[in-house]
């Protein structure tokens, strides 16, 4: 039987549309979960749209438009921009649907039942564009950590008894090393809890565009618990019977989120999920963020980087690469068009697309149009070639699990260039003339090891290293990471290579 593996998405505010930062989130998800499924998992990929809160409803007061037509018209940019960046995720929430609705007020009875929501008043600062609470001390220059404005607020509110939860999490982070990646991360977190916890307001009076409190219905629940929820609701929390015990994919086993929101989902989530007497998720990574060319990207400075454009202009493998190789997972990157430019360039078109082109046309040309069947006996370079993926996919594994992203794909090109390297010095097109034979070896030793590279480039590259897999005749039934260990028979006949990466001017 094969393993649930459940990964989330942040599920993203309705208010604007989507840009390369959401796209970059669920583009590192798409890359687990086709990964996994392709290492013989059964995946469930979430991800949705967060359409409750203050900030939305403001958003579409500003267009003149009642919330629910508002968010209606805005999630389906989301709904797009998955298949504009060709991800695989299996379920599509929306906090506007039942299933969720029902979820929150299951979630907020278990909370009350067990003792951990009381009514008082709060009065503090809240920004509305974080949907966060803030201390005094917290205050920087009469603006939110972020930079986001403040507003003092003073109404009656339910209170989650948070700073009841401060031990448990310790000991949460102190026994699963791993709970929150990277460390630099964990670090954060942790001397945040040692400061001392507060109480948090969670619920609002002052608008109505949220999830009513259960027997309270002046009271909409704080949209981060609401918007929290959601991981539960995709997985049926409404109608378990078990807490969950007996869920299928509850507990998610990866949560990605970028930096922005550890803190709800490494401190605030799991504090609820206790109190709820649920059980919590194995890791939350929190990866780095994405300025434009040196800039912030906001929507005032006019240089939010629109993901549709991008792909259009340059193609969704290019950008699914340039995402994921250019920065290490985790740490800040700056997106610059000259960069992406050159990596389309020297990356796949010189390199993994030379590769291929001149492979598979020497084979085409020389071969009868035929590749070459696996050989009796094969020197020490070929063995070598062959065995550099074959014998190390289990750091491959690894890297996955661990969000290395960019040292997956930086050793995938390290192959693909020695690959280039032996085609060079074996020269089959010499070999031709001079030793037939070793020719044909030589070529069968490099689609050996196109093949290998393109089945681990299928969950990043998903539109290419298919075409790659299908133009060198490779079942669609032997495309899964343990068929990277078995070396096939060779014998198909081939077409003319259709070219993979057209050269982007600069
Ligand atoms: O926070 N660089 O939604 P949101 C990298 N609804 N990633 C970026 C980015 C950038 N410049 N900008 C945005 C919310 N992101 C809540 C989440 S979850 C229960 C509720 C990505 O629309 C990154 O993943 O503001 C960040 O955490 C998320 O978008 C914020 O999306």
């Amino acid at each position: 039987m094969s393993t649930p593996f459940y990964i989330t998405t942040p599920i993203y505010y309705v208010n604007d549309v989507p840009h390369i930062g959401h796209a970059y989130t669920t583009l590192a998800c798409d890359i687990m979960a086709r990964f996994k499924r392709l290492d013989d998992n059964d995946v469930f990929f979430l991800t949705g749209t967060d359409e409750h809160g203050q900030k939305v409803e403001t958003a579409a007061k500003s267009k003149n438009l009642k919330p629910k037509e508002f968010v209606d018209k805005v999630s389906i940019n989301f709904v797009k921009l998955l298949d504009c960046m060709n991800f695989s995720n299996d379920d599509f929430i929306r906090t506007t649907e039942k299933r969720h609705f029902d979820s929150c007020q299951k979630i907020w009875n278990k909370l009350v039942e067990n003792g951990n929501i009381y009514l008082g008043k709060y009065s503090g600062w809240y920004a509305v564009r974080d949907e966060a609470f803030f201390l005094e001390s917290e205050i920087v220059d009469g603006k939110a950590p972020s930079g986001a404005p403040v507003e003092w607020v003073e109404e009656p509110s339910y209170f989650f008894n948070l700073s009841k939860w401060q031990d448990k999490l310790l000991t949460l982070y102190e026994e699963n090393e791993d709970f929150i990646s990277p460390k630099s991360r964990r670090n954060e977190v942790v001397s945040f809890v040692k400061g001392g916890l507060k109480d948090l307001s969670v619920s609002r009076t002052s608008f109505s565009w949220g999830i009513k409190v259960p027997n309270d219905d002046k009271h909409i629940m704080y949209v981060w618990l609401d918007a929290l929820t959601n991981y539960l609701s995709a997985c049926d929390f409404s109608k378990d019977q078990s807490n969950m015990k007996d869920s299928k994919f509850w507990p998610a086993d990866i949560h990605m989120v970028g930096k922005d929101i550890i803190r709800f989902h490494a401190v605030y989530w799991p504090a609820f999920l206790m109190a709820a007497d649920l059980p919590l998720p194995k890791k939350v990574f929190a990866h780095g963020w994405w300025t434009n060319e040196g800039n912030k990207i906001s929507k005032s400075l006019g240089n939010v980087i629109n993901p549709f454009d991008l792909v259009e202009e340059y193609g969704v493998d290019q950008i699914r690469y340039f995402l994921m190789r250019e920065v290490p997972f985790g740490n800040d990157g700056d997106f610059s068009k000259s960069q992406l430019i050159n990596r389309i360039n020297s990356d796949l078109a010189n390199s993994y697309g030379n590769l291929f082109q001149r492979v598979v046309s020497m084979i085409f040309k020389n071969c009868n149009e035929t590749i070459p069947l696996k050989p009796k006996s094969l020197k020490n370079e070929d063995i070598i070639l062959i065995n550099s993926i074959k014998n190390n996919i289990n750091d491959y594994r690894l890297l996955i699990d661990n969000q290395k992203f960019d040292v997956y794909l930086k050793n995938v090109w390290l192959v693909i260039s020695d690959a280039n390297k032996y085609t060079d010095e074996q020269a089959p097109w010499t070999l031709r003339k001079t030793d037939f034979k070793r020719m044909e070896v030589v070529l069968f030793t490099l689609i050996e090891t196109l093949r290998q590279i393109s089945l681990l480039l299928q969950p990043f590259l998903p539109k290419t290293s298919t075409s790659v897999l299908d133009q060198i005749k490779i079942p669609s039934n032997n495309r899964q990471i343990k068929d990277v260990e078995v070396i096939f028979g060779g014998g198909a006949k081939i077409e003319l290579p259709e070219p993979l990466f057209p050269r982007v001017q600069n």
